[in-house]
């Protein structure tokens, strides 16, 4: 007897299919802890997290190139102003790696920074701290790229193989950004009492919102379990936290400072370090857009793309004047 076929049902039952068999090879990848490339079939909802961590990754790096770029030309010497500009432009570097990584998953950088200039994009909450003194540029280096190498390297194994890939190049610049901004404190530490003081001072108030920038605790983070069981995340946000207090807790010694936080200790029952309370509800003012930086760091932003938006006009007359030629030479 003729089987009854809908129209179209053969071609939904091929797609069906070759569905079934990229989650299959999807779910063999990620069993394995092997790599998902950008032409490798994977759920929707794996590629719409993995735009969503690397998109807001990327926007961090570029707006927070701008809490240091206030101090490049008020560095206290030209040594220090040509190292602030040099960490400031490895920002701007990171953040094309990682817009680039999640331009593979098929959304466009215009798409990624329309978002962001709309206010619409999350960036990292500890943007929007002021830096009002040239100690804070050391406690972001010691502090703010400490805590974003203990995140991050664990990223670097991440199942998606370019974000992966453009973690290992971010991690080591990121090491050396953590030394620059610890040697500041220390030489600041070991200068005049009034040095001293701007030091412990710029460490208190960097200790919260860096601690926070591992995300909300784990009984609050919507996406962790998720996105370690694809691999891309490897440990809690609380476990991260942890490890960081513990690194911090060490070195805050060589520099003959104190961390802010009495209930610090290493839990010999968890083999953790705990730290003490966090004012959530600060962290959620400064998510939704309300942080003491929230809008200076945005109006900052916007104005840059619109004051850039010649380069890019030019750019791409640029190419489009290149493949014209090209063509005229293929066709001659
Ligand atoms: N700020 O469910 P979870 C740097 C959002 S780069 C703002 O736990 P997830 C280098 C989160 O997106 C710093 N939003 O989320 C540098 C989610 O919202 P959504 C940036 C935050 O993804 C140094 C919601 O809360 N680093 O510092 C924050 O599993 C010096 C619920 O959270 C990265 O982006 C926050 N702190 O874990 C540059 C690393 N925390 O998306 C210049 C890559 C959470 O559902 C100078 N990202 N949220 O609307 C990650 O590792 C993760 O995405 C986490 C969050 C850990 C940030």
């Amino acid at each position: 007897m003729a089987q009854d076929v809908q129209p179209g049902g053969e071609s939904a039952q091929n797609q069906a299919a070759l569905e079934a068999a990229g989650q299959e090879n999807f779910d063999r990848i990620i069993a394995k802890d092997s790599r998902i490339e950008p032409r490798d079939w994977m759920p929707n909802a794996y590629r719409r997290s993995l735009v969503r961590q690397i998109s807001q990754h990327a926007h961090s790096e570029i707006i927070g190139m701008q809490p240091e770029a206030n101090w490049i030309s008020r560095a206290p010497s030209l040594k220090r102003k040509s190292i602030l500009m040099a960490k400031v432009q490895d920002e701007a570097g990171h953040g094309l790696y990682l817009y680039s990584a999640a331009e593979t998953l098929g959304t466009t950088r215009d798409e990624m920074t329309d978002a962001l200039v709309a206010g619409k994009a999350r960036y990292s909450s500890i943007f929007n701290y002021p830096t009002p003194t040239w100690a804070d540029m050391g406690a972001i280096g010691w502090m703010v790229d400490g805590a974003a190498i203990c995140n991050q390297v664990p990223l670097c194994r991440a199942s998606y193989g370019p974000y992966g890939r453009a973690m290992v190049r971010v991690c080591k610049e990121e090491s050396f950004h953590q030394r620059q901004g610890f040697e500041i404190l220390l030489e600041l530490a070991n200068g005049t009492p009034e040095q001293r003081v701007m030091a412990q001072d710029a460490v208190n108030r960097w200790y919260a919102p860096s601690l926070m920038m591992f995300g909300p605790p784990d009984d609050d983070s919507p996406n962790s379990k998720q996105s370690m069981a694809w691999n891309i995340k490897r440990f809690s946000n609380d476990e991260l936290r942890s490890r960081f207090v513990g690194m911090m807790a060490e070195q805050v010694k060589v520099l003959g400072l104190s961390l802010p936080d009495e209930a610090i200790h290493f839990n010999e029952d968890t083999k953790k370090w705990d730290h003490g309370p966090l004012d959530w509800d600060e962290f959620k003012e400064v998510l939704a857009g309300r942080g003491p930086c929230n809008a200076q760091r945005l109006e900052r932003r916007r104005s840059a793309h619109e004051d850039g938006a010649w380069v890019r006009e030019a750019a791409s007359a640029y190419a489009a004047k290149q493949a014209a030629t090209n063509a005229q030479k293929v066709a001659a």
